[in-house]
């Protein structure tokens, strides 16, 4: 175990960053962390164990870093079946922080970190922001959540351990959002993307020019994007636009990041181990194939996690990077190979709408969701039959209802969505699976 403590006592100050390490250097590194983190889920988590004994493995069966495809994959339904902290490595007085992200039912999937962990990520997102060209003297107003969602403090940390001014705006407020880059002189936001277009769009109402503010870069993530994108955040604000992923299950934000090539994201691997698996098989892939990604966690105290399978579809860049760094980089993340959405920042399934609304009398099992995007914000409306008495009844009634599946919505997904009753029958059958999504965001 000392290993562990010792491998993630890495410096990680922007001066020394280990995204250069030659490559025999990281593969040793990511071999003894690997079979650390094994040992250690292998000693602390049951499911785990339970997990190796059904393989007949044993942490000595880690011995090279291929062997990590004998080990079981982890899914975010481990995470909701043994919450909320049953997966937890470290017992509770050394955990200092718990964050938590939607799963697929009412309940949050939760997740843990010691201060070792927090200083990892700390590094990380450090590292994500040197190589966004970010220093000390930069303003970095952060948008994101701050709250259970890791967004928010995730970005804090990393940037004030930068040395950087930082503004934690939270989300939300557009107008004051831009009131704080005009009068601070914000140099760099990190929000979703699609968040930022929105500011884009209420900037020029309010008369804010973008390009005359002193802002420069922009580090989005947390949902989908793309090239046009990009394109279009860059053209329309003058600042250089850098795609930041991650999720809650590995650490939060600072997974991996582009560097200033802008030719995929580099994965910070010596905290984080990527492959590429078939999502239908399980099998490896080679880098160069699109498959789904899968992580583990080499240096995770409180919450290791081991083959995570992320439902991301994307893969492994087969080349280097000009840039120098020796890290791996995966292409830019598109889709999942799940039915979960994001709609501004917030994860959501499908499911749990079908859950709020089957617990409502007067609605039938026929809804549809359709996302659109309106001033760069997606909107989700909810289109929900109700049942042929209610339409005849009184006005009253369709207002309660609309009210309760207002209220329902609200709290299972924890945003706000339009809720439309429409008339039996009007939304279009299937002859197959029930075609529940309409997505008509563009760009
Ligand atoms: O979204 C963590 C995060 C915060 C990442 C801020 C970047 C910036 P979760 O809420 O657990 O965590 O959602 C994780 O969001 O599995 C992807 O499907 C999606 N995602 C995150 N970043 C990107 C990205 C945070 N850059 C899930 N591109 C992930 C595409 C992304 N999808």
């Amino acid at each position: 175990m000392n290993s562990i403590l010792e491998a993630s006592a890495v410096d990680c100050h922007p001066a020394s960053v280990p995204d250069y390490t030659p490559l025999s250097e990281l593969r040793a590194l990511q071999l003894r962390r690997l079979q650390a983190v094994v040992l250690r889920s292998w000693q602390q988590v049951k499911l785990f164990r339970l997990r190796m004994d059904e393989r007949g493995l044993t942490p000595e069966d880690i011995r090279s870093l291929d062997d990590i495809a004998k080990l079981p994959f982890t899914v975010k339904s481990d995470l909701r079946d043994t919450y909320p902290f049953g997966l937890f490595a470290s017992p509770m007085k050394d955990v200092v922080r718990l964050h938590a992200s939607s799963g697929t039912t009412g309940k949050p999937i939760v997740v843990a970190y010691t201060q070792e962990d927090v200083d990892v990520w700390t590094s990380v997102l450090v590292r994500c922001l040197a190589g966004c060209g970010l220093h000390r003297g930069d303003i970095i107003q952060v948008a994101y959540g701050y709250g259970l969602f890791t967004g928010g403090l995730g970005a804090h940390y990393g940037a004030e351990e930068l040395g950087a001014t930082v503004v934690p705006a939270s989300g939300g407020h557009a107008d004051r959002q831009i009131m704080l880059m005009r009068d601070f002189g914000v140099t760099a936001m990190c929000c979703t993307p699609t968040y930022f277009l929105h500011l884009i769009e209420r900037a020029s109402e309010l008369g804010v020019d973008m390009k005359e503010l002193p802002l420069r870069a922009g580090i989005f993530g947390a949902e989908p994007w793309t090239e046009s994108m990009r394109k279009h955040i860059q053209d329309s604000s003058g600042i250089e636009a850098f795609d930041i992923y991650g999720l809650s299950e590995i650490i939060g934000p600072g997974v991996g990041c582009e560097c200033r090539q802008h030719q995929g994201l580099h994965i910070f691997e010596d905290h984080f181990y990527p492959e590429i698996i078939d999502p239908e098989s399980g099998e490896p892939l080679p880098d160069g194939a699109e498959g789904e990604l899968v992580l583990t966690t080499l240096s995770k105290q409180a919450m290791p996690m081991i083959r995570y399978r992320t439902r991301d579809i994307t893969m492994i860049l087969p080349d280097m990077c000009q840039c120098g760094r020796t890290l791996r980089r995966i292409g830019r993340i598109g889709r999942r190979s799940d039915d979960m959405l994001i709609i501004r920042g917030v994860n959501i399934f499908p499911s749990q709408v079908e859950s709020a609304l089957l617990q409502i009398e007067g609605t039938l099992p026929h809804y549809q969701i359709l996302l659109t995007r309106e001033h760069g914000l997606d909107q989700m409306e909810v289109q929900v039959e109700v049942t042929p008495q209610m339409f005849n009844d009184k006005i009253g009634a369709l207002q309660e209802l609309h009210q309760k599946l207002q209220g329902a919505l609200d709290h299972v997904l924890g945003i706000r969505v339009r809720v439309a009753l429409v008339e039996a029958h009007s939304i279009e059958r299937s002859e197959g699976k029930a075609k529940r999504l309409i997505d008509r965001r563009t760009l």
